[in-house]
């Protein structure tokens, strides 16, 4: 693993219409996220937040996209911070906000890859676009963006598109698939272990074939860790909650045998929003879960 780290906050919520989710950041930091990395003995430099525009509440919405205009001009803050830290030979840590910055985050990053990997861990696919999107909302759209599907603000991010690869991605923990999104993961062979699998065959094998089949396809792989992707029992401030999600404990072995396969070159966890918390106990999770990531339990 990289031992110099970059913690770049991204507090966004326009992708999505909870207040709240743009103090995540915040939230983390409070729960003890520099700390808990620097005991693991990393050289860490948090780099504070990106900016991200205000909504503009007088002028009428261009599209179906909600805040459109707002969310592409803070991906691309973002895109710009996290390419240079991957440039600088460093590891970037995106905390939080909503999903749609993994819009930003994967532009900055798979620049620097010719196929890079990606682990969605998430109760949703995030695979909506415009068309087939129930909500409208950003946030449900960033995997499908990064694919070049959706919005031309959005998919050309940064300057290129795609980003990724469809035989790239893994997504895990899903339960709450819209129609197009169903289609779409057929249509490109994304291969998705649902709870329906996880139920079946175990986390530990769920992750042992992720991390097979990502490792000798791919030069480098992201994480994006929407907090949403655990029970809601266990992470109770997020938006999107979806009952029967993977537990504390099956979130912390995932995380373990990703820093055991030492595979990881990028992370981001999403989606914590205080507001809707019970005394931070879900940014609490999150610190806990990038602890066993960076390899707190490796012995
Ligand atoms: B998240 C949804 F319809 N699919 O598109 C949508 F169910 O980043 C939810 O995973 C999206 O939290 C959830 O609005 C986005 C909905
Ligand atoms: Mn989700
Ligand atoms: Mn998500
Ligand atoms: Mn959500």
């Amino acid at each position: 693993m990289n031992r110099k780290l970059s913690i770049i906050g991204a507090p966004m919520d326009l992708g999505q219409n909870r207040r709240g989710v743009d103090m995540g950041p915040s939230a983390l930091r409070y729960a003890g996220v520099i700390e808990r990395l620097e005991r693991l003995e990393y050289d860490i430099e948090d780099l504070g937040d990106v900016h991200i525009p205000r909504p503009n509440r007088k002028e009428e919405q261009e599209s179906h996209l909600r805040n459109l205009k707002e969310v592409a001009e803070g991906n691309e803050n973002l895109a710009e911070t996290v390419d240079q830290v991957v440039t600088s030979g460093r590891f970037p840590l995106i905390i939080g906000g909503d999903h749609s910055i993994a819009i930003g985050s994967l532009a900055g990053i798979a620049k620097h890859y010719d196929n890079l990997g990606v682990i969605w861990y998430d109760a949703h696919g995030d695979l909506n676009t415009g068309d087939s999107s129930p909500s409208g909302n950003i946030h449900g759209m960033p995997l499908a963006v990064s694919l070049g599907i959706g919005h031309e603000r959005l998919t050309n991010i940064h300057g290129f598109e795609p980003k990724i690869k469809p035989e790239n991605i893994v997504i895990i923990g899903a339960r709450s698939l819209d129609e197009g999104e169903k289609q779409l993961i057929k249509e490109k062979g994304i291969r998705v272990y649902t709870m329906h699998e996880i139920d079946r065959m175990g986390m530990p094998e769920v992750i042992k074939e992720s991390v097979e089949y990502l490792k000798d396809r791919t030069d480098g792989v992201h994480l994006s860790l929407d907090l949403d992707g655990l029970d809601p029992n266990e992470a109770p401030g997020v938006g999107t909650p979806v009952m029967g999600g993977m537990s504390y404990r099956e979130s912390h072995l995932a995380m373990e045998m990703f820093a055991e396969a030492n595979f990881i070159t990028s992370a981001e966890f999403v989606e914590v929003n205080p507001i809707l918390d019970e005394k931070n106990k879900t940014a609490t999770v999150a610190v806990g879960l990038m602890g066993s990531l960076f390899g707190e339990n490796l012995k």
